[in-house]
């Protein structure tokens, strides 16, 4: 091979439909893969989370072998290595010399930033090419976004069903309704059961990832054993066959619950695999759809798992190359309480809390409403800083990528972003994690005590932060009614309500440096 085209595949573009592999001939081809140093730490990343890209991206380089490529992998060990992308790159310009470099854009504007300067840098020309295997291409989101105050992920959902034809029958969506959402928030019911989802043994070059982990990552959140996550195409569509036969019928109905120590309930699993490419959208979502027509799950469920893909994870997407980098930034609700170290530790007497950071830890997983209502609600009540927010996010979660977790941080969570993404903050006391969950039954905390030291910490929260907001939140037509509430109570009431929460936020130790970063 005389010069080749040379083909930088990141750990999150593990898909042989990938962009820039498109059309390549093998012969006339140089894959690059890199395990570098500054990806694995430019947050301190679960250790499961690096065990699943690296043993990913070495399963993936083998496949890619098998079908003919020439694939220069750079182990993190290499003594060669740089620890960059970029000089990764730059060391396989010197070896190869290439007369193009070719690539797929980057999930991450951090990275957009260093793909846009190799163009300057190196002397073969540098072609970026769009990431087909979202459903909207960021210019499609731009003119969706264009003249609108309020992105609402509803309008863009309709069009996403509208273009995919999914659940649609002709220009009306299957059923009469587009959004099935209200028949979705059933609690848990005593003796739930849920099928466990597939849990994958490490084969011999998972298990060398995971000592070099060990060896090299240490310090990092998280357990590192059992690692059971699916690292290969086949394994991931094994999990998502699973879960379309045995969970996705009643994934609708308990999208919302929660119980202790049932960490997957009727949920997928299925974002570490999506978001590092062993599997496609559209591929799910045809596959929910068919379940639907074969009258093997109920309507509700197929849309609400449609919605979720084709709605959420391609709006969050668009929503976030829109507003970056100023997203990264935002802070609306001027929040600028340190983290807890509780956060990192999972020692804190609040059971919802601690249930959700043991199985973060545990699994470098939580679900939705985990994530959504008891870590970023806490979060968001308590007045956490965005950005120590965001930083714990991005390293504890094994799906993890800034593209998809920021927006669901700045603005489903924190309304970091003054509104754009939620209408409205979903603050909740601790009346809605009752419901929703059997959480409370062994707390440590009354629920249903409203203020003093034994009082579930949401009850007194909620009415701080509505309190400290008042200002911001009160022309809020979603939101303005409470404050009728609030005023009705009395000032004595009030100033009850003020000192418990107080007293709680003053109570909380801030973590120490360098859980979410190297100082
Ligand atoms: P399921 O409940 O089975 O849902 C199916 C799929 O829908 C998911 O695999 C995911 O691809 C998609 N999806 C569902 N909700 C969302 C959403 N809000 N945004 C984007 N995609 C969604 N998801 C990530 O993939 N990476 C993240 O870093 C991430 N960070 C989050 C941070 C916060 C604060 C919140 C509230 C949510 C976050 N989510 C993130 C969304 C969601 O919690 C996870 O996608 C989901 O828990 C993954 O588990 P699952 O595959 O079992 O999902
Ligand atoms: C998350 C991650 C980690 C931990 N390590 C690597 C790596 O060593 N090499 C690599 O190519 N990708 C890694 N990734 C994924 C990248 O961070 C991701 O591709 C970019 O952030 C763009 O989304
Ligand atoms: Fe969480 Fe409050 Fe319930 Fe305890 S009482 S589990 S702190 S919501």
């Amino acid at each position: 091979m005389l010069s080749p085209i040379l083909v930088p595949i990141l750990g999150d573009q593990l898909s042989h439909g990938l962009s820039s592999l498109e059309g390549l001939c093998p012969a006339d081809a140089r894959i690059l893969m890199m395990e570098v140093w500054d990806e694995a730490t430019y947050v301190k990343h679960h250790k499961q989370k690096i065990v699943l890209i690296f043993a990913a991206m070495r399963h993936f380089a083998a496949e890619l072998r098998a079908r003919g490529f020439a694939v220069d992998y750079v182990t993190l060990e290499d003594p060669e290595n740089t620890g960059s992308f970029t000089g990764e790159l730059a060391r396989a310009v010197e070896r190869h010399a290439p007369r193009e470099i070719r690539v797929t854009e980057s999930g991450e504007w951090r990275v957009e930033q260093a793909m846009q300067e190799w163009q300057g840098r190196f002397a073969c020309p540098v072609t970026i090419l769009a990431d087909t295997r979202f459903i909207a291409s960021r210019a499609e989101f731009a003119r969706f976004a264009a003249g609108r105050r309020h992105l609402t992920m509803e309008h863009f959902y309709r069009e996403m069903r509208r273009k995919t034809g999914l659940l649609m029958e002709g220009a009306r969506p299957v059923g009469g309704q587009w959004n099935y959402d209200a028949e979705n928030r059933e609690p848990p019911r005593a003796g739930l059961r849920p099928p466990p989802a597939p849990k994958f043994a490490p084969d011999a070059i998972t298990r060398e990832v995971i000592g070099l982990v060990a060896r090299r990552f240490a310090d990092h959140f998280g357990d590192l054993e059992p690692f059971t996550w699916p690292v290969t195409r086949a394994q991931a569509l094994e999990a998502a066959e699973a879960f379309f036969t045995e969970r996705l019928a009643l994934f609708g109905p308990y999208q919302d619950a929660m119980i202790a120590g049932e960490d997957d309930l009727y949920h997928s699993l299925l974002s570490t695999s999506l978001n590092i490419g062993l599997l496609e959208p559209l591929e799910l979502c045809r596959r929910a759809e068919a379940a639907y027509f074969a009258g093997t799950a109920p309507l509700n469920s197929v849309e609400g798992f449609i919605r979720q893909i084709i709605g959420w994870r391609e709006y969050v997407r668009g929503f976030y190359w829109h507003l970056m980098p100023g997203l990264a930034e935002a802070n609306e609700l001027a929040a600028h309480r340190p983290l807890p170290e509780f956060f990192w530790t999972g020692e804190t007497p609040m059971r919802c809390l601690a249930d959700c950071i043991r199985t973060t830890r545990q699994d470098a997983h939580a679900h939705h409403i985990q994530r959504l209502m008891v870590l970023g609600n806490f979060c968001l009540i308590a007045g956490i800083n965005p950005q120590e927010v965001a930083d714990w996010y991005l390293a504890v979660y094994a799906d993890a990528f800034e593209w998809v977790e920021l927006p669901n941080v700045a603005g489903m969570v924190l309304y970091a972003d003054g509104g754009r993404l939620a209408t409205k903050p979903y603050a909740a006391s601790g009346n809605y994690i009752n419901k929703m969950s059997n959480y409370c039954s062994a707390c440590r905390y009354k629920v249903a005590q409203k203020t003093g030291p034994d009082a579930c910490p949401f009850n007194a929260l909620y009415w701080h932060f509505m309190a400290r907001n008042r200002a911001r939140l009160e022309s809020n037509h979603r939101i303005g009614r409470i404050y009728a509430t609030w005023d009705r109570m009395g000032q004595a009431k009030q100033a009850q309500y003020l000192e418990t929460a107080e007293k709680f936020l003053d109570s909380l130790v801030p973590a120490r440096k360098g859980w979410a970063r190297n100082e």
